[in-house]
């Protein structure tokens, strides 16, 4: 058994905008708890969390990385995750395995991109959240400016614990032990804006501490966990990693102020499918039924794969045999481990609370939920909302015959990452994978040439437009074959009208009294949904439209599924004839990292491409990040053009925004480079 108990446990994710510093504070935690006799560093390639050969080449963290450690009574399970945008996948992950959210600020930058979305996404998700503000060691920082910042942009409740003392070269303590001067701000003030906040969420101890001026730690406790929960408190501490000043005093903040597993909101677990689920309770209880969340999955040609999870509930022993979500048949744990970066460390049993991970299990993926009782069947989490990748690139195999593993190192390598997707466009015959930016796709490619060995070549991909309608129209076809012995027969009437964007495809049986039976209904929509694939103006997807079939015929004898499932397809496209057809392309949401002197130029070239900025922020440094928008058409050559633009120092992202109408000139010349290859494939 373990030799702590579920509430001695703390569970943490170091989040926040790249080169923050979270891989160094890691390794500063490691080394202050006595996990490690000294700290690696990022820039010497000897962290703990940054153990890949990219990470060391890079220098900066890919993957997320799990260590743990103890400190005072407390066990520590820790998440070191990449804050670069384009690695998000892994970061958000991470925070489904966690009670507290741990938002790395670095003081030269202050608030960046990523700082700003995983203060809201771990709010979103009830973390706890706290901010730690890191490198206050760095020449030329703005220490008060940037306390001031965060509680504008975040709210009065981001309150200091400690505050910098010294120059930076330690901290003192505002919460338990308010005494000594700061290098700016006043202790004692920190002290009591703390107490009034947290004694807000307690009636009681406010009149308490109306009426004696002061109240213990002790009493504390609990509403400092109650108002963390509710987020009517964000505690800001700070530390400089580099230094070590703050460091102990944020393990000590850790062990006696963060949640224990009981005492963090509790999980988004529900039971069921679509409007019949229904939210369950994990309880952090060792004697229940076990439930367990696969929050990470790596795949290693050598090793295999590696499924890291956290347990909720129940105890997971090396003995135990779980169930991977709905599936029948359990698998028995065999090696249980925990994991200290790139170590494997064998462990007996687990508790709410662990984090632990399995090797070789092929059939677990990630986000199951891992349990040892069918009353825990169909159990999910609820799931994070990833962005949707864009930047997209074709790639296709050096050598002939490599298709096949191609694919399957490509299946592997999205089966761990929620921003990567892998499509197959069959009408182009090349496989597209998208992922959130150049980098990330980068990262992507290196790793299948050093590690899987393959060689191949990339090319931008085809942009995935969309049409749509924009009329209402009914359309009508009798489907009749009579060819010898058994005929055909099947006729239908429908009506398509145009839906909001976005709302994707809509199939309404309205057929009364039999008319076209009960049976055939499937096949009319199998045949729409046909077409629905293929496109009608230009061979794309159709979408945001609805098909309402209202009548129709059939034939005692000869009416059978292929007879409805053309007469479906022809109806559908007679009325798609007069339903004004157009077609979509999708805008993105771009995010470009420059200088200050840049920003015209990018701006001006981003007008050039259809594209507008929308804002704009300053990230500290000299640099700028654009927000703007443009259509994924117009980003042709992007990635050069920025390079040339910025000396090769300017770094971009898109997501998708949504979908809009093609400009008609373009959207004529669409669908006649379309009509001419069909006549041509024809001839
Ligand atoms: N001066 C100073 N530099 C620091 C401190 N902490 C980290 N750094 C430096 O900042 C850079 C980035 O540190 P990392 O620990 O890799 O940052 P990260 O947040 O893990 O970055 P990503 O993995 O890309 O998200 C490195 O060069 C560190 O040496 C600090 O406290 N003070
Ligand atoms: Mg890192």
């Amino acid at each position: 058994m373990p030799k702590y108990a579920t509430d001695a446990i703390r569970t943490i994710a170091l989040v926040g905008h790249g080169a923050a510093g979270k891989t160094t504070l890691a390794e500063a935690l490691l080394h202050k708890s006595g996990a490690i006799p000294a700290p690696g560093s990022v820039d010497k390639g000897t962290a703990v969390c940054d153990f890949d050969p990219l990470e060391k080449e890079f220098k900066h963290s890919l993957a997320s990385a799990i260590v743990n450690f103890g400190h005072r009574d407390t066990h520590i399970h820790l998440i070191d995750t990449p804050g670069y945008p384009d690695f998000l996948g892994q970061s958000l992950n991470a925070l489904a395995a966690v009670e507290t959210a741990v938002v790395v600020v670095n003081a030269q930058n202050g608030i960046e991109m990523v700082t700003q979305r995983m203060m809201q996404w771990a709010r979103d998700r009830g973390l706890c959240r706290m901010i730690v503000i890191n490198k206050i060691d760095a020449e030329n920082v703005d220490l008060p400016g940037l306390l001031a910042n965060i509680q504008n942009a975040f709210g009065k409740e981001c309150l200091p614990i400690n505050l910098p003392a010294g120059g930076g070269g330690k901290v003192v303590d505002c919460f338990f032990n308010p005494a000594g001067e700061a290098d700016f701000s006043s202790v004692a003030d920190a002290h009591s804006a703390l107490v009034d906040q947290v004694v807000e969420v307690d009636e009681k101890l406010m009149a308490l501490y109306l009426e004696q001026g002061e109240v213990s730690p002790e009493q504390l406790h609990a509403p400092f966990e109650q108002a963390l929960r509710d987020g009517h408190l964000v505690p800001v501490c700070f530390v400089s990693a580099h230094n070590g000043a703050g460091v102990t005093e944020l393990l000590d903040i850790f062990a006696k102020l963060m949640p224990n597993p009981a005492e963090g909101n509790p999980p988004p677990f529900y039971k069921g499918e679509g409007a019949n689920a229904v939210e369950i309770r994990a309880e952090p209880d060792p004697k229940k039924h076990v439930i367990a969340h696969v929050f990470k999955v790596v795949i290693d040609p050598f090793v295999g794969k590696l499924a890291a999870f956290r347990v909720f509930q129940g105890t997971v022993r090396r003995d135990s045999q779980l169930f991977i979500g709905d599936g029948r048949k359990p698998f028995k744990v065999g090696h249980l481990f925990m994991l200290q970066g790139k170590e494997h460390i064998e462990t007996d049993a687990c508790v709410p609370g662990d984090i632990a991970a399995v090797t070789k299990v092929d059939e677990i993926e990630l986000d199951a939920v891992l349990h040892d009782s069918h009353d825990e069947d169909f159990v999910r989490m609820r799931p994070l909302a990833f962005p949707e990748p864009m930047f997209g690139l074709a790639l296709a195999p050096k050598r002939r015959g490599d298709e096949g593993r191609m694919s399957d190192v490509l299946a592997k390598i999205a089966s761990e990452d929620p921003t990567l997707v892998v499509d197959h466009d069959a009408v182009q015959n090349e496989t597209v994978v998208r992922g959130l930016s150049e980098l990330h796709l980068r990262s992507v490619l290196e790793r299948m040439t050093s590690q899987f060995r393959l060689e191949f070549t990339t090319r931008p991909p085809r942009v995935p437009y969309r049409e749509t309608i924009t009329a209402q129209a009914a359309g009508h076809a009798r489907h009749k074959k009579q060819t010898g012995g058994a005929g055909q027969f099947g006729e239908v009437y429908l009506r398509i009208e145009p839906l909001e964007r976005g709302a994707g495809f809509e199939f309404v049986d309205q057929v009364k009294g039999g008319v076209i039976p009960h049976q055939f209904i499937p096949a009319v929509e199998k045949g729409i949904r046909e077409v629905l694939a293929s496109g009608y103006l230009a061979g794309f997807p159709m979408q945001d439209l609805r098909v309402v079939a209202y009548d129709g015929k059939h034939h005692p004898v000869d009416s059978k599924e292929v007879a409805f499932v053309a007469a479906g397809r022809k109806a559908f496209l007679d009325a798609l004839a007069r339903a004004q057809p157009a077609l979509l392309e999708p805008i993105v949401r771009i995010e470009v990292v420059c200088a200050h002197n840049q920003i015209g130029d990018i701006a001006g070239d981003l007008s050039s491409r259809r594209g507008h900025v929308n804002g704009s922020d300053e990230l500290g440094g000299g640099t700028t990040r654009l927000r703007g928008t443009v259509p994924l058409a117009a980003l042709d050559d992007y990635a050069g053009r920025l390079k040339a633009i910025t000396q090769g120092s300017g770094s971009y992202s898109i997501e998708l925004s949504h979908y809009d109408h093609v400009p008609p000139a373009q959207q004529q010349a669409m669908a006649q480079d379309y009509e001419r290859r069909r006549t041509d494939a024809n001839d």
